[in-house]
């Protein structure tokens, strides 16, 4: 085992010796919420002082997350807030990591993935879809429109494009230029929060206490041609229970598939856990499974019911934006909780 990782292990699980106390107390008061079944009782009619609230990843965040308000401030729905939201993302060009302008794969295509889920647990998604802009929209009508709720490749395309949607290429010069550079020594190793890590993830509770979640990437660049990561992965990238809480996540795709991410984190916030100490008990999770924790980042976030939110990454650099009634949209850097020295 490497030292860094040793150290980890000794100060990282330490530090978390707090929490764990702290948990296990919230989860023992929890138990009086369980009704005989075990499973938690409903309790929609919380009202939180907070609503409406959104978060997303990295600064991005900011923009998606003004452009949501523009639904959520006027009562409108989680859904059509966070699809709207991470729109922005998708067509900025200047975003190498979704939609438009995205980073290529090894063979120099944009292949985009994405999902959304709404609170009444629907779903839908797309994954390795070249030539649309906007694979959260053709998630959503993947969800909306289909007995099914993953749509890949070519028959995703072909789906989108009964759907309206316009064949455009995705490939900028910038981003072919990279590519092109890149391609003289053909080396992919992931890196730790190079501008390839900025998939946008997104959350949000509307005015009536209603979550949904987008998830929306062109992947890790220079990926194989056909890999998918977890962004469009439901319970991976993007896992939310109406009743409880919801999580989405960025970084490496692969470490956040392995340890089913998501849905982990509202499986813990189900148990009494806070957002916060979901996202690190997610996060302290890959660290001690991956087999070079070093080398790879993962930051996830998430929002409860309640309108708590909370995030947490492997290396120093995440953070994600806020939004909410009382909070003006800002950034917050996530704890990291890997010992590098
Ligand atoms: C992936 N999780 O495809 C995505 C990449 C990412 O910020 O999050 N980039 O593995």
């Amino acid at each position: 085992m490497s030292q860094s990782r040793k150290e980890f292990l000794k100060t990282g699980i330490a530090g978390l010796a707090g929490i764990g106390a702290f948990r296990a107390t919230e989860v023992a008061a929890n138990k009086d919420n369980l009704a005989g079944n075990g499973i938690i009782q409903k309790n929609t009619d919380q009202v939180s002082p907070t609503k409406p609230v959104v978060i997303s990843t990295w600064i991005h965040g900011i923009k998606a997350n003004e452009e949501a308000w523009s639904v959520l401030g006027k009562g409108g729905s989680s859904l059509d807030a966070v699809e709207l939201g991470v729109k922005t993302a998708e067509a900025d060009p200047e975003n190498q990591s979704v939609g438009l302008g995205g980073f290529p794969d090894r063979e120099g295509r944009v292949t985009l993935d994405a999902c959304i889920m709404n609170h009444e647990q629907q779903c839908g998604s797309v994954a390795f879809l070249e030539h649309i802009v906007h694979p959260i929209s053709v998630a959503r009508k993947v969800m909306e429109e289909t007995p099914h709720v993953m749509l890949v490749g070519k028959g995703a395309l072909q789906f989108a494009e009964q759907q309206g949607f316009k064949r455009e290429n995705l490939l900028t010069e910038a981003s072919e230029k990279a590519w092109r550079k890149w391609l003289e020594d053909s080396k992919y190793a992931p890196v730790i929060n190079v501008e390839n890590h900025d998939t946008i993830g997104m959350l949000a509770l509307d005015e009536l206490g209603n979550l949904s979640g987008a998830c929306t990437t062109s992947g890790a660049a220079y990926k194989m041609h056909g890999r998918v990561g977890d962004s469009p992965i439901i319970g991976a990238g993007l896992y939310l229970d109406n009743e409880i809480g919801g999580a989405v996540a960025t970084g490496l795709g692969e470490a956040v598939i392995r340890s089913a991410g998501a849905s982990v984190a509202v499986e813990l916030m189900r148990q009494g856990y806070t957002p916060q100490q979901a996202c690190e008990e997610v996060i302290a999770r890959i660290i001690s499974k991956e087999k070079d924790p070093k080398s790879l980042q993962v930051g996830v976030i998430a929002l409860n019911k309640q309108g708590e939110v909370g995030g947490s990454a492997i290396h120093p650099g995440f953070n994600y934006a806020l939004l909410s009634k009382v909070h003006e949209n800002g950034m917050l850097d996530a704890p990291h909780l890997f010992n590098v020295d």
